[in-house]
């Protein structure tokens, strides 16, 4: 070998490698806190997943005080030209369904390089672990799910390290959430809302509608930050259904087909999640959500002198990001005494005005059908009333806002037109129900059919749908109901006129996305005004619509 190319080979051995480098490390590590040893309770009853309730010994470890950043995530891009996901999941207004060009560092989504890294993977996140712990010499590694749930509880018992907040007003303090900023922005932005939707909006406002620099909130007992929410947490353990096999040391569930991994926490767009609450994503998922932070064995590290310096920055970028969150006006007080008047066909909404300093008009919104999201109807309204013509028979939503610099205040007590009586024979669309209960609507995947009842777990065990029904020719009517469930369930019960008729079985019809139409019991109606009423026996359906056909 020529001497310049063994000068060039030493060089680039010791660069790559930074064995011999000690405290000239280059490479940022995680500014990490001390959890000391301890047991603990994992799980919760809320939910089957997170069941049954175990002790699970803790030794002391040390976690990430942040959720890693886009800037760390940099350098090991930088190192080893990883190849990292290009298109990534965040389309607001198609709620994450399509992926949109951009990554790690070009999504639309990104404004800071102390914003913790997204339009990553699971693989992504594990590949960053490896390489850092390898030029590092220190074992880094992704945390347990038991890890993390102890180390975000902190020794509470409550839902989260604050305290419980069933008015969800509290949050703000201590997690980016979808708050009263998240909404005005969703609004603008994707046309949609986090009302009535996965976790509620909160009521309150952290000026944050996307993810945010991490550690601009209060930090838990043991000082992490953003565990309830920012971005959620991808974890070492393979996905488990539950925890009947899962480990009892601390130590993550490993099996052989893992395509899938645990997380934890909630986002700043699926909202607080509960320390106890379990999530899980396949492996390759790239999404504008989906973040982690890192363990390691023992007692928190000294910081380097490249961490220092990382620690020094990021500081400022909060102090600044401070500031300009300190200047945001506040939002207005929700409008208060909202009416509805449905008069021939003519719906009219009025409000009491504003007595906030400020205002500068009012916006209505409306729900296609009531507890769907609402969608903007009406804005720059200075009057406190607005009217429409509405004919159908489903009952729909309005609500109104105020507005002041551009924000909207939290939303009204809804308002909702009468169910009017569906005629038949004919079809009659699930949402067109009088009453309802122990289930939501959105929008069907079937091939038409507007909205279906579904829900957490499908349409739940307790839910009731009443619907009015106006029958032109006394008679025998044959039932047949359109439905989706993945497995067989105990189905639901008939009640005509508030008899019962008998129970249809709901079979497993391959899928929540595969729709049947499945024939169903004979009914005898009168003429004139009837009701009739579906009485759920189980979880697990789901229900687009009913047709009464004359026999
Ligand atoms: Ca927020
Ligand atoms: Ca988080
Ligand atoms: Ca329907």
């Amino acid at each position: 070998m020529k001497l310049n190319k063994l000068v060039t080979a030493l060089f680039l051995s010791v660069t790559s490698h930074a064995l011999f480098a000690g405290d000239s490390i280059k490479v940022i590590e995680p500014i990490m806190a001390t959890i000391p040893a301890g047991s603990f309770e994992m799980g919760s009853t809320e939910s089957e997943n997170s069941q049954p309730l175990h002790k699970v010994n803790i030794s002391e470890f040390s976690m990430g005080k942040y959720e890693v950043t886009v800037n760390e995530f940099r350098q090991f891009v930088e190192a080893t030209n990883y190849a990292v996901p290009q298109e990534c999941r965040h389309q607001l207004n198609g709620w994450f369904r399509q992926s949109s060009k951009g990554n790690w560092e070009t999504n639309a989504l990104n404004t800071s390089e102390f914003q913790p890294v997204v339009c990553i993977n699971w693989q992504a996140a594990n590949a960053y672990t490896n390489w850092l712990a390898k030029e590092t010499g220190k074992p880094y590694r992704l945390p347990s799910e038991a890890e993390w749930e102890y180390a975000a509880k902190a020794g509470t018992k409550t839902d989260y390290f604050y305290g419980e907040d069933p008015d969800l007003t509290k949050v703000c303090d201590y997690a980016n959430t979808a708050d009263l900023t998240g909404e005005t922005v969703l609004q603008r932005d994707g046309n949609t809302s986090y009302y009535n939707w996965s976790g509620e909006l909160s009521h309150c406002d952290d000026h944050s509608a996307y993810a945010s620099i991490v550690g601009m909130y209060k930090a838990n007992q043991f000082g992490l930050h953003d565990v309830v929410s920012n971005v959620l947490e991808m974890l070492a353990d393979c996905r488990s259904e539950d925890y009947s096999n899962t480990p009892k040391d601390g130590s993550a569930y490993i099996d052989e087909k893992c395509e899938s991994r645990s997380t934890r926490g909630g986002s700043w767009h699926w909202s607080h999640w509960p320390s106890a609450q379990r999530g899980s994503i396949p492996e390759d998922f790239s999404g504008g959500v989906d973040g982690f932070r890192l363990a390691l064995d023992g007692k928190a590290p000294k910081l380097s002198s490249a961490t220092t310096s990382f620690l020094t920055k990021l500081t400022f970028a909060q102090e600044q990001e401070q500031k300009r969150r300190d200047i945001q006006p506040s939002f207005p007080v929700a409008v208060s005494n909202v009416k509805l008047q449905q008069d021939n066909g003519v719906v009219t909404i009025t409000w009491d005005k504003s007595l906030d300093k400020d205002i500068e008009s009012y916006r209505v919104y409306r729900n296609e059908v009531s507890g769907g999201m609402f969608k903007l109807l009406a804005t720059n309204l200075t009057e406190t009333n607005f009217t429409e013509k509405y004919v159908g028979t489903m009952k729909i939503e309005y609500t109104v806002v105020a507005v002041k610099y551009h924000q909207q205040s939290y939303y009204s007590e809804p308002v909702s037109t009468l169910a009017g009586w569906v005629r038949i024979p004919g079809r009659v669309e699930a949402e067109s129900a009088a009453e309802s209960s122990d289930s939501s609507l959105a929008r069907t995947s079937d091939v038409d059919g507007g909205y279906n009842f579904t829900g957490a777990g499908g349409i739940g065990a307790d839910a009731l749908f009443t619907y009015q029904i106006e029958v032109s020719e006394a008679g025998t009517y044959q039932l047949e109901y359109r439905v989706a469930s993945p497995r067989d369930t105990k189905g639901f019960e008939v009640l005509a006129n508030d008899k019962s008729i008998g129970i249809e079985l709901v079979t497993q019809t391959g899928g929540y996305h595969e729709w049947k139409t499945q024939q169903g019991l004979a009914v005898q109606l009168k003429k004139g005004k009837n009701t009739v009423t579906l009485k759920s026996l189980d979880n697990n359906w789901k229900l687009n619509w009913l047709a009464v056909k004359k026999i």
